[in-house]
């Protein structure tokens, strides 16, 4: 098949022009209702067609149609040689199976043969935006926020739909527009201050079926409403939310809700005035029930003041302790938003115990599509495989978590990773886990590969010669871990900025997030013999990661502390395998670097060029992450490498 090469841009992500410049001239028709689903329509297959204009006449139609029989949100493409129909349950529906049907055609497919339909796993499908008023974004890596500058809304309107129009393509459907380090300026959005700016932003989302969330200060009372508590059973402060609730939604008539960061790393919240973190989500979510609206209360609640001396707290169990107890509690529109593991966003955790264990409390998962710790979109990092990895964990003997997922878990968030940058996420190939993450929260069951394959084909064409590419992508989780710290066992990362290599970097800190290395053994025992973390798991999960001969290999420090010289199941040592990956991830580096010099030919050159680039930086990090990690070991150990290396 002929694409169009020329055409592409890195700025149009997987929508891109001229990918099918061998489409006839569609007719697209439909009810008035479906006005924006059709124009949506008419506008992808002139994208399709891109600048080599369609011949004559029509020779081929496209229908929408609502059908209610439909599920939510669903959609139904029946092809046809005359007419493709495309049945969406909503204007929601009708827009997801829209852009199925471009996606299909964008990657190759017949429009005649076609016989689709889906529907969402969850219906609420949502991205975070960790971006400041002032125009920074916290742990951005694609320059500045799309929203703001200098403590104001500040943005271009038209591209701001072109993001709505690529997160509605992979099924987004809604978005909160400030950091949950809410600041003082931030904290207005709920004032009649900045309302009608949000109601503006909301505006341009809404018909691409994207609600809006606002981040909010647990405190506002205190600092916006002038009282002097913010202490959630006060009936003052039960009034002040109602109030800021009616001006909220007078404004934005839909807005999905608020979330909220209480109690964590210096942020105020109900347990500094000894209130229990559901008295402090429900207070919020009686005053938002009239309206529709929903309470994310954040699970990422922990001691950040810890003395690095005490071995008895352990950071990793905080979530579950603070949260378990209460399940049952909580209004029905709060939903406890948990991140993926129980430590915060590293290479390799096993999922929060939460999961599976609160049946009385709806649930969201939060990921990180932003790189924080996995590579800050310079290190190649298919995140893909790691979010599969989550909904593949067990949480009981004959359960996984996938199966959570329309039950208790309601929402699939993540932080976003989009900036003001050309190319949207800094990292070229970082698109490929924003499409992922849309199209999972959509259906969990995808698997990495073919979400991989389908970001692919539809950014630079269905193209055999780039199946290399694919492999690339869904080895780059394990290459990157490699090069990392090792087994499970977390951070080891540049205080701070958390890129590069640290390995004492917070072991002497207040975070929680020891390794305690010292000359004969590494990692915190976490079974019934140390912290006892694995007695918050189902049992039958918790005997799993309690014994070292069950524990999944890739989690081994996280749940165990062994001497270096203890053998894995490779019949290799701790310390043999520590400087094994690390002089393999190095070279798998170098690999990627070969393989995607060898795809040149297949490639856009702008986009060759720019991958190249940060592959060239990310070679420099491997190297410098190994020959850190291992010469600390080997200093710490006095233990030769088996082959001999150079060691520093
Ligand atoms: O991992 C930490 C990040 C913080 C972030 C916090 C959180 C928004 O380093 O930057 O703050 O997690 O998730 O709240």
């Amino acid at each position: 098949m002929k694409t169009n090469r020329d055409e592409y841009t890195a700025y149009n992500m997987w929508l891109q022009r001229g990918r099918r410049p061998d489409l006839p001239h569609f007719d697209v028709e439909g009810p008035d209702t479906c006005y924006f689903a059709l124009r949506e329509c008419l506008e992808g297959l002139e994208r399709l067609n891109g600048t080599c204009k369609p011949a004559g006449s029509a020779n081929a139609g496209v229908k929408l149609n609502i059908d209610k029989t439909l599920p939510p949100e669903g959609y139904r493409i029946d092809g046809g040689t005359q007419v493709v129909t495309i049945n969406g349950a909503d204007t929601n529906g009708l827009l997801y199976g829209v852009f199925a049907f471009l996606s299909e055609l964008g990657r190759g497919g017949s429009y005649n043969q076609l016989s689709l339909s889906s529907a969402p796993a969850v219906s609420r499908r949502v991205i975070n935006h960790w971006d400041n008023m002032t125009g920074a974004v916290e742990r951005g890596y694609s320059g500045k926020s799309l929203f703001y500058r200098d403590n104001a809304f500040s943005y271009n309107p038209e591209r701001i739909k072109d993001y709505a129009r690529f997160l509605a393509s992979v099924g987004i459907n809604q978005l909160s527009i400030n950091n949950v380090n809410v600041t003082a300026v931030s904290a207005r959005l709920i004032t009649e201050d900045l309302l009608p700016e949000v109601s503006k932003l909301a505006a341009i989302f809404r018909p691409y079926g994207i609600r809006l969330i606002i981040s909010i200060d647990f405190e506002s009372p205190k600092s916006l409403g002038r009282l002097e508590t913010a202490d959630p059973l006060d009936p003052s402060v039960e009034r002040y939310w109602r109030e800021a609730a009616e001006l909220v939604y007078r404004h934005v008539p839909d807005l999905a809700g608020f979330l909220v960061k209480a109690d964590s790393e210096f942020r105020g919240g109900p347990a500094s005035i000894g209130r229990t973190q559901a008295d402090g989500a429900n207070v919020i979510a009686r005053a938002l029930a009239p309206f529709g609206g929903t309470v994310y209360w954040r699970c990422f609640v922990y001691n950040c003041t810890q003395d690095w001396r005490d071995t008895v707290t352990d950071r990793p169990k905080a979530a579950f302790e603070n949260f378990y107890p209460l399940d049952g509690k909580f209004e029905d529109n709060v939903i406890l938003q948990i991140k993926n593991g129980p430590s915060d966003f590293q290479v390799h955790e096993p999922n929060s115990p939460l999961f599976g264990r609160m049946n009385h409390t709806a649930q969201a998962s939060e990921f990180q599509v932003t790189q924080e710790y996995t590579g800050q979109q310079i290190d190649l990092y298919g995140l893909a495989v790691q979010w599969q990895e989550f909904f593949d964990a067990p949480v009981s003997k004959d359960r996984i978590t996938r199966e959570l997922v329309g039950k208790e878990i309601t929402a699939i968030t993540a932080v976003g990773s989009a900036g003001d940058d050309e190319n949207w996420t800094g990292g070229l190939l970082a698109q490929a886990n924003l499409y992922a993450f849309g199209r999972l929260a959509w259906d969990p069951s995808l698997s990495a590969r073919q979400l991989t394959e389908e970001w692919i084909g539809l950014t630079f064409g269905p193209d055999e010669a780039l199946n290399p590419l694919t492999e690339m992508i869904l080895a780059s989780r394990g290459v990157y871990e490699k090069y990392n710290a090792p087994l499970g066992i977390g951070w080891m990362v540049n205080p701070g900025n958390h890129y590069g290599p640290s390995v004492d970097g917070y072991e002497y800190m207040k975070w929680g997030t020891y390794h305690r290395a010292d000359t004969v053994a590494i990692g915190v025992d976490r079974t019934d013999k140390g912290t006892n973390l694995t007695a918050q798991y189902d049992p039958w999960v918790g005997a799993v990661y309690n014994s070292k001969e069950t524990c999944p290999e890739g989690l081994l420090l996280f749940f165990h502390r062994l001497p270096y010289d203890y053998r894995l199941r490779s019949g290799k040592t701790l310390i043999q395998h520590i400087y094994d990956t690390h002089f393999e991830g190095a070279e798998d580096v170098e690999g990627f670097i070969e393989t995607w010099d060898t795809l040149r030919p297949s490639l856009p050159e702008a986009a060759y060029q720019s991958v190249r680039n940060r592959l060239t930086l990310q070679l420099a990090n491997a190297r410098e992450w190994r020959d850190v990690v291992n010469t600390y070991f080997y200093r710490k150990t006095g233990i030769k490498d088996e082959k001999g290396r150079l060691i520093h």
